[in-house]
């Protein structure tokens, strides 16, 4: 790919009343939130030998590399980033303190536990985004956080939950841009449970509690992440679409949607109209659920273009905080980053090329028929040569070229951790 490939496509765009360039800004803008949690497997470092426990959740596969300690972590990230056009932000879980030597309980955090990574990520990243971590834990083992039916068990994860908060807004401080902090609990039943209420109705208090103090938006939001299933919890969920839906449009916090959580039929991507007229602005997991999973690699596929049009055409960018969340240990991990990352940028990149306003202007026409066929014939418009002067601008390696020095970074590093 050349220059003159970018100059032709530049022209074919233009024809269809395009402009590439004005694409390549507006992608250049737009941050992901890389998540952690691909580099070790969700194991956190807590607790190493013990690696992901409950939680509904599980990375399967054991591809050679995964980073031991949050200075390989750290190190595995930078490489990604260095491959991926754009600057992005890091998406981090309270999992992943720097104790320093002195482990404290996850509901005494402080926002010195993660000072490390603050002052890591100001060279690498944009801001940084968090979450609690609500497995992984003996209090979580049975399955139940904050809808437990003990409340010493609730109230130590209602302290954890404020805990995060204040290290979420102490990391928007530094940083000069709000940290999202999402609120993810793996409460649920694997068998068809009696009382549905309940769980539903000491959830919504926890919350309460766990939002009582309110807190500058300018350093911090909050969300809400809504599920369908996980691992056992397959009868019910309490965190349901609809329980947070209603709790996110009565507090006005971020909805966040992943990807991955609903029924494999539903369209995230028009969800996000509906959503977005109700609460404030949304968080995105953007994931690729495979049959009962819900945590594969990111693709260039339908359902993630839809998510990108959607938010393009709908003009939301301003109000969706993008972030990524699957974990693959079955293949080189900073690859993962990679591709999920390059992935998603394309499809976004792809929703800036659509000739949206003639598409408009055919459907307010009532012309379905020109409508369709220009949508089926602007796939074959040459994107890629976009793309590649994109990543050339940025000065990232082309398609071709970044998993070339992502096999040499594994034969350096990844491979000589036993
Ligand atoms: C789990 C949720 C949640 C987690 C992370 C690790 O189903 O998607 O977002 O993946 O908190
Ligand atoms: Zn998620």
């Amino acid at each position: 790919m050349n220059a003159s490939s970018y100059s032709l496509a530049q022209e074919t765009y233009a024809a269809y009343g395009v402009e590439t360039e004005a694409a390549l800004q507006k992608l250049a803008e737009v941050p992901l939130s890389l998540h952690c949690w691909q580099g070790d497997d969700v194991g956190g470092f807590e607790n190493p030998e013990a690696g992901l426990t409950g939680g509904g959740i599980q990375a399967t596969g054991n591809y050679p590399g995964k980073a031991r300690t949050l200075e390989e972590l750290r190190q595995d990230l930078a490489k990604a980033y260095s491959l991926i056009p754009g600057k992005h932000r890091l998406n981090l879980h309270a999992c992943y303190a720097d104790f320093s030597g002195k482990k404290v309980e996850r509901n005494a955090l402080e926002p010195a536990h993660f000072q490390s990574w603050i002052d890591w990520g100001k060279s690498q990243v944009r801001g940084i985004d968090f979450n609690p971590t609500f497995f992984s834990h003996p209090l979580a083992n049975d399955g139940w956080t904050l809808s437990h039916t003990d409340a010493g068990v609730r109230g130590f994860w209602i302290e954890h939950g404020i805990a995060c908060r204040k290290i979420g807004a102490e990391i928007g401080r530094q940083f000069g841009t709000p940290t999202v902090t999402n609120v993810w609990i793996p409460d649920g039943s694997k068998d068809t449970p009696v009382d549905r209420k309940g769980p539903r109705e000491r959830l919504e208090a926890s919350l309460d509690a766990l939002f009582q103090e309110k807190l500058d938006a300018g350093l911090h939001l909050d969300a809400v992440e809504s599920k369908l299933f996980g691992i056992g919890s397959e009868s019910y969920v309490v965190g349901s679409h609809e329980f947070y839906l209603g709790y996110a449009t009565r507090e006005q916090k971020l909805y966040c949607l992943d990807a991955g959580h609903f029924h494999p039929t539903e369209s995230l991507a028009d969800k996000i109209s509906s959503v977005l007229q109700f609460v404030p602005e949304i968080l995105l997991h953007v994931s690729r659920g495979v049959r009962w999973d819900s945590d594969h690699v990111v693709l260039l596929d339908d359902p993630t273009k839809a998510i990108m049009e959607e938010l393009v055409r709908g003009d939301f960018l301003s109000r969706t905080h993008l972030g990524l969340d699957y974990f693959d240990a079955s293949i080189n991990r900073v690859a993962a980053w990679v591709i999920g990352s390059r992935s998603a940028l394309k499809a976004l990149l792809l929703a800036f090329l659509e000739p949206t306003a003639q598409l408009r202007e055919l459907e307010n026409a009532g012309d379905a028929t020109s409508r369709l066929a220009l949508l089926e014939e602007s796939k074959a418009l040459p994107f890629g040569a976009v793309w590649e002067e994109h990543l050339r601008r940025q000065n990232v390696p082309s398609s071709k070229d970044w998993i070339g020095e992502v096999k040499v970074y594994e034969k350096k590093f990844l491979s000589q951790r036993a």
